[in-house]
């Protein structure tokens, strides 16, 4: 249209496009591209002119990118934050800017939920106790099973809740027990190093649970370096299920893999269209997500998107 655009309306080109800021986390694990990746061919799709930062897994760029968002008057923010704290001041200012902003992925600890229109992304709890119920079903009998976690970013939603969900899940079972947990930062040279440290301060570990796969192939490296045999001597739980997991999960070295979907480009810019023209949207939308074992992971691996 040939009118002014209202507050906060689109910047630049076609002014019928959605202009969405993203703020990305940064592209630390395979799941972060195929989730980048999914976000740009979506906005590609749906002619949404999208904006898009890596803040290299630090929280001042994301913030940053964000203020450069409203600064350009985009028609919508969307992000997943790096950590849960630290987001009111800049939500504040979008709002104070008439830009309605979409959390994906991961969740921030507003108590404000004026802040951002809705939170589209995974249960992380129930990741967790998906994880922890398969341990409990696959060890019984065992008199006791000595687990070594590798946590993701701390601070960050998944993390503090894959943790939380899977304690849940093996709290009732008598054998099973965490002896060690360390971040390793979602990375695969940061699974490798912590769980070089395990192996040389641990006596006996069963079983990794890795908040996700990238960590879990670090550890394998460090396990096979140890002259130890992945998925046997040393069980592996993971998280994401991204192709490199899965073709571990396949070939035996992991045990099983607990999915976390990274394709919500789609339902993200529909999202953001319903909510640039001022629709109702749920708080909370879920993305659909399973588990694999390594039967199933064989059998789907040619097929997967990511
Ligand atoms: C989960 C996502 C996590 C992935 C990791 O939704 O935030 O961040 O599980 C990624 O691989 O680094
Ligand atoms: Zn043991």
């Amino acid at each position: 249209g040939g009118d002014a655009p209202a507050a906060g309306g689109g910047a630049g080109g076609d002014d019928d496009a959605i202009v969405m800021g993203f703020a990305q986390v940064g592209a630390e694990s395979g799941w972060r591209t195929a989730n980048t990746a999914s976000i740009q061919q979506a906005a590609e799709e749906a002619g949404v002119e999208l904006q898009f930062s890596d803040a290299q897994q630090r929280q001042e760029n994301q913030i940053q990118a964000i203020r450069s968002y409203i600064q350009q008057q985009v028609d919508v923010i969307a992000f997943s934050p790096v950590v849960e704290t630290g987001w009111d001041t800049v939500l504040q200012e979008a709002k104070r800017a008439q830009i309605p902003v979409i959390l994906t992925d991961r969740a921030v600890d507003s108590q404000d939920d004026t802040l951002y229109e809705t939170f589209l992304g995974s249960d992380f709890v129930l990741e967790g106790e998906k994880a922890g119920e398969w341990l409990v079903e696959n060890t019984q009998g065992e008199d006791q099973v000595n687990v070594v976690e590798l946590q993701g970013t701390t601070g960050a939603a998944p993390a503090i809740d894959r943790k939380e969900g899977f304690e849940s899940a093996i709290a009732d079972a008598g054998n099973i027990e965490i002896v060690a947990s360390q971040t390793g930062d979602f990375t695969r040279s940061g699974g490798r190093e912590v769980m070089e440290a395990f192996l040389q301060s641990q006596p006996d570990i069963d079983v990794v649970y890795a908040h996700n796969d990238d960590m879990g192939l670090g550890a394998i490296e460090a396990i096979e370096a140890a002259g130890k045999v992945p998925g046997q001597d040393i069980r592996i739980i993971t998280v994401d299920a991204v192709k490199d997991g899965m073709t571990a999960l396949s070939e035996g070295k992991i045990n099983f893999i607990v999915e976390c979907n990274p394709l919500l480009g789609d339902q993200l810019m529909e999202l953001a269209e319903q909510v640039v023209a001022g629709e109702e949207v749920e708080k909370r939308v879920l993305v659909e997500e399973s588990t694999f074992t390594q039967e199933q992971a064989a059998e789907v691996l040619a097929d997967r998107q990511y």
